[in-house]
């Protein structure tokens, strides 16, 4: 039985507990600071019983940014480096295929890799970081690319979104990381990504992998110049696509990091409070009926913040992580890495079973011969 609420939330909170979809406007009515924290929260953790019962699931993986090096300049990055910066890196195949032996050596099921878009890098060189990982470490799942970067390939081969999937499919993609949507609506995207794909391009690609048969993930970039509208429209819109493909597995907010960003210094922002974290993780539990997992990324939110998450929604914290650069460069002060132990730790001090999973959610099972992916995680309504 759910505690009282505040009057505001009733009519929300007999939706939720019959189930129904909640609006646009049921959406900017949770965003309304009316709505105790609490209360959301109460709300979340239902629906993510529901959908996820008491599983806290993470996965072993590791990061791979193959450069720094990044024509773009979106105004919330502090990873992105120019060509002649001293900062600047661009990886040859020995090093990338370092990183699989690290990766492999420690366990890893999954590899997470984007990168930027270098200015003198072609098309066969990107091509050619999954080739050579998916030849040498075939069990090793490639998440990689994000739309803005499927959208330069794009560019620099002068074939449709289709035709680079599908090239990088054939070289060992396995899936797309939910890395580049930052903020759909113009008013905001214009103002801090003006050049990188669109909104209608971000979609396109994801229409397209799941068409392929790729599942991906999906993010929001919260914390910045965005007003709550923008937020709920972006939430829609990740569902809209859901209720016609069904492709996207996870949903993750990332809170805006502003330590050596132009937008944050240009807007004097600070990083957002753990109440604020908080609050757009029950609203994306609310809001995303259709997607099955939300997940707490410990190494933005910091631990604490990831472990109370799993009771406002969340059902999954990410990996075990190595190498990870965009919230580091950014002002992140996360261990760089979690050892199995410590991640099964932090999920069972929340209070919820930790389960290791793979990137397409098939619960792990690991014996001295290795690991394998057992059977599918399967959510509830
Ligand atoms: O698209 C960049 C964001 C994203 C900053 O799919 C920043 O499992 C905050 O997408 N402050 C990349 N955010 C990360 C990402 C991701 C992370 C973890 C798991 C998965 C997954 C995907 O990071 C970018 C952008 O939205 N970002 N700079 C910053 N200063
Ligand atoms: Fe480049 Fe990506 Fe950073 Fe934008 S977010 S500047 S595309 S590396």
């Amino acid at each position: 039985m759910l505690r009282t609420s505040s009057p505001i939330l009733a009519p929300i909170r007999e939706k939720i507990e019959a189930g129904e979809r909640l609006s646009f406007d049921d959406g900017l009515v949770l965003e309304s600071p009316e709505v105790a924290l609490p209360e959301l929260g109460e709300l979340a953790n239902l629906v993510r019983e529901r959908k996820n019962g008491n599983a806290g699931y993470y996965n072993i993986n590791t990061h791979l940014n193959p450069t720094n090096i990044c024509l773009y300049r979106c105004t919330f990055c502090a990873f992105r480096s120019d060509l002649r910066d001293p900062k600047g890196y661009w990886m040859n195949d020995e090093q990338v295929l370092a990183r699989g032996q690290e990766a492999v050596d420690n366990g890893c099921t999954e590899l997470h890799i984007v990168g930027g878009l270098h200015h003198q890098a072609k098309y066969d060189w990107y091509r050619q970081v999954v080739q050579v990982l998916h030849d040498a470490y075939p069990t090793l799942h490639l998440k990689a690319w994000t739309p803005v970067e499927i959208d330069w390939f794009c560019r620099l081969t002068k074939k449709p979104v289709r035709w680079v999937l599908e090239d990088m499919i054939e070289a060992g993609l396995g899936s797309l990381p939910g890395g580049g949507a930052e903020i759909f609506h113009p008013e905001v995207r214009n103002q801090i990504c003006e050049h990188k794909a669109d909104s209608r391009r971000w979609f396109e690609t994801h229409r397209e992998a799941h068409a392929l048969g790729l599942r991906s993930n999906c993010t929001m970039l919260y914390g910045h110049i965005e007003q709550p509208y923008h937020r709920i429209d972006h939430l829609v819109r990740l569902r809209e696509l859901q209720d016609e493909t069904k492709g996207f597995q996870t949903f993750i907010p990332l809170a805006f990091h502003p330590e050596n960003t132009k937008l944050g210094a240009e807007r004097n922002i600070t990083k957002p409070s753990a109440l604020v974290d908080l609050r757009q993780m029950a609203i994306a539990r609310l809001m995303l009926d259709n997607i099955d997992h939300i997940k707490a990324y410990w190494i933005m939110l910091g631990i604490e913040t990831a472990q109370i998450s799993l009771a406002y929604g969340a059902d999954d914290i990410d990996g075990t992580v190595r190498h990870e650069l965009i919230y580091h460069d950014a002002g992140a002060t996360t261990p760089e890495v979690m050892s199995v132990a410590d991640i099964e730790q932090v999920i069972r001090e929340a209070g919820r079973d930790p389960i290791e999973r793979d990137t397409l959610y098939h619960r792990v099972e690991r014996s001295a011969a290795g690991w394998r992916a057992a059977e599918a995680i399967t959510a509830g309504a």
